[in-house]
């Protein structure tokens, strides 16, 4: 990756547009044969799980799947105290966070004299989180997808997280688990994962609502196991947008810039800026430090979706940032919380020269599970939300109904629906 600074308005609109589309990955592709293994997890259950699984163990059976006491013992002896210590500290952070998110458990108004209408919040009975393995095996993604469910009150919180050879998981990922309440984990992972939480097996159960990241397997079979239940918004590979004035120190937003694309090939980082000796400064630092640094292999790949540009002003930039939607934003601005008021779309926005987005992938307590692609245009990263809904009541008394007579009978009959009508005549009758 060599970085020289474009001038934003000078873009062309293929630059500009891939820009915007980033990684957009198509995983239509992948469709039909994530069909295929639905299908066989609806139909045979956990034998499906073993026979596609039989590779990572001799004897294979369904209980393998579940992590039980002696498992989880294990990993919590096998992971370093200090760990252990900045799980617990992250989960405070995150749980006192999420647990403001709460609303009111009812609320109640008097729409009109005799009719009282309201709102009751009752979190789902059960939700099923993905916890990715492999190369992208993040313990803080644990944290991050169980506790809002735990916080929200949901009953049955069941993770599912993709297993390697001898159907081993990581340990620190089972303790993440472990110090976020989850009632119980099972080591399986990909489309077999999403099917057996989506319909129920005889080892995993059918869960209300699936969340977490994933590959595209994944993505794909929460695509279609939506309506069967419900899923979350879907996450692509990570991203950052750094608005930043000169106020900015350029040694820090390098780092900034890279630390998002250390993640994945497919992942973006842009910097904005009004100042072009900043620009200038920030390219010249990535371009000194990027050969030295330990991931480059992955962050090679990924110098497509990644550029420097300088904006005429900041109201330019600002234009910019909210059509990119950025899963992270950075706003590194001589008044970061003006310039907050002025940003529509954005994941999660860190804000001020002490915020880098590491901070909230981990521990500041704000949810790192967020929107990507421009996905923030129409969804928000998890949060308790996700595992509420919101029944709502009415209450009317005689006179009440009675203000409504003419209404509901009225429109009652022009649908040419006469028992609705009669539901309200019949009680004036008595
Ligand atoms: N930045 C990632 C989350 C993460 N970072 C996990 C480190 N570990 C997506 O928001
Ligand atoms: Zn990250």
């Amino acid at each position: 990756m060599q970085l020289t600074p474009e001038k934003l308005g000078d873009l062309s609109p293929q630059r500009r547009e891939r820009l915007m589309a980033r990684s957009n990955e198509d995983i239509s592709s992948v469709f039909d044969h994530v069909r295929g293994i639905l299908a066989d997890i609806r139909a045979r259950g956990d034998q499906a799980s073993v026979d596609w699984h039989k590779e990572l163990k001799a004897d294979l059976t369904p209980d393998d799947f579940r992590v039980d006491h002696a498992e989880m013992t294990k990993a919590l002896g096998q992971t370093p105290k200090d760990l252990l210590g900045c799980l617990e500290k992250a989960a405070v952070n995150i749980r006192a966070f999420h647990a403001a998110q709460m609303e009111r458990p009812m609320w109640q108004m008097e729409v009109a004299p005799g009719i009282i209408a309201g709102r009751k919040t009752t979190p789902l009975d059960s939700a099923g989180c993905y916890v990715p393995g492999g190369r992208a095996a993040y313990p803080s993604t644990a944290l991050m997808t169980i506790l809002p469910a735990v916080v929200a009150g949901v009953g049955r919180v069941v993770v599912c997280t993709p297993p390697g050879e001898g159907l081993q998981v990581n340990p620190l990922t089972l303790a993440a688990c472990h110090i976020a309440g989850a009632s119980e984990i099972y080591k399986l992972g990909g489309p077999w994962a999403i099917g057996a939480m989506a319909y129920g097996t005889g080892v995993v159960p059918k869960v209300a609502k699936i969340v977490g990241p994933g590959n595209k397997y994944v993505t794909a079979a929460k695509m279609q196991v939506f309506g069967v239940v419900d899923i979350d918004s879907p996450a692509g590979p990570s991203e950052a947008l750094l608005l930043a004035d000169r106020t900015a120190n350029p040694r820090h937003l390098a780092l900034d810039f890279l630390s998002q694309v250390e993640h994945d090939p497919a992942s973006a980082a842009v910097l904005v800026t009004d100042d072009a000796q900043l620009a200038q400064a920030v390219c010249q630092r990535i371009n000194d430090i990027y050969p030295g640094m330990p991931r480059r292999q992955i962050m090679d790949q990924g110098g497509a979706y990644c550029a420097v540009l300088v904006a005429d002003d900041m109201d330019q930039a600002i234009e910019f940032t909210n059509d990119y939607a950025p899963e992270h934003l950075q706003i590194v601005t001589a008044e970061p919380f003006v310039t907050l008021q002025r940003i529509r779309h954005a994941g999660s926005i860190f804000m001020g020269p002490w915020a880098p987005v590491p901070v909230g992938d981990y521990a500041s307590g704000t949810n790192h599970t967020l929107p990507t692609g421009q996905g923030a245009k129409m969804f928000s990263g998890l949060s308790v939300d996700d595992f509420l809904k919101k029944p709502t009541f009415q209450y009317l008394t005689k006179d009440g109904l009675a203000s409504l007579r003419q209404t509901v009978t009225t429109l009652a009959e022009a649908e040419g629906l006469p028992i609705h009508a009669m539901t309200v005549r019949e009680r004036f009758n008595d």
